[in-house]
């Protein structure tokens, strides 16, 4: 059976569409879900999207990528600029990764200049808001 590309969602992800619109877009997380599905059905793709609070956790999504996806689609959020956990866990995935963002974080604060992520990723989408995840699929199956 074809594996899934895991679409991984940081800290504070879920509220989106509540607060901070005019930076991130008033779509909620539910509704980049749906975007991302009508994605993946275009491109034959199977898409297994998720969200957490907590750092480990998310480092046990990507230590399960290993086996169970054929590619990991990643907005890490604040973990982005400060998990070395999160970095550590991406170099042993062994599968292509591909990070993005929603807002254009190099035209904001310097400490989102930062990823621990992009130096394991195959590349960066940033800027694009949800449509971002739409590009990032599009990547991704090129990539597999
Ligand atoms: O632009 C992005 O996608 C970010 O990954 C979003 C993170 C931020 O820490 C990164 O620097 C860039 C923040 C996600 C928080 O989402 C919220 C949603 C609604 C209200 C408040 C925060």
């Amino acid at each position: 059976m074809t594996k899934p590309v895991f679409i991984l969602n940081g800290p504070n992800l879920n509220m989106l569409g509540t607060r901070e619109t005019d930076v991130y877009g008033s779509q909620t997380l539910d509704d980049i879900a749906d975007l991302c599905n009508d994605k993946a059905k275009t491109l034959g793709m199977i898409v297994d999207f998720r969200q957490t609070n907590d750092e480990g956790e998310l480092v046990n999504h990507v230590q399960e990528a290993r086996q169970g996806a054929c590619a990991i689609i990643l907005n890490a959020a604040a973990y982005t600029h400060t998990s070395v956990a999160l970095h550590d866990a991406l170099r042993m995935a062994d599968v292509p990764i591909i990070e993005v963002h929603l807002s254009n974080v190099y035209k904001r604060e310097e400490f989102r200049h930062k990823s621990f992520v992009s130096p394991v990723a195959q590349g960066v989408i940033c800027g694009f808001g949800a449509q971002g995840y739409e590009l990032a699929l599009d990547a991704a199956a090129k990539l597999i």
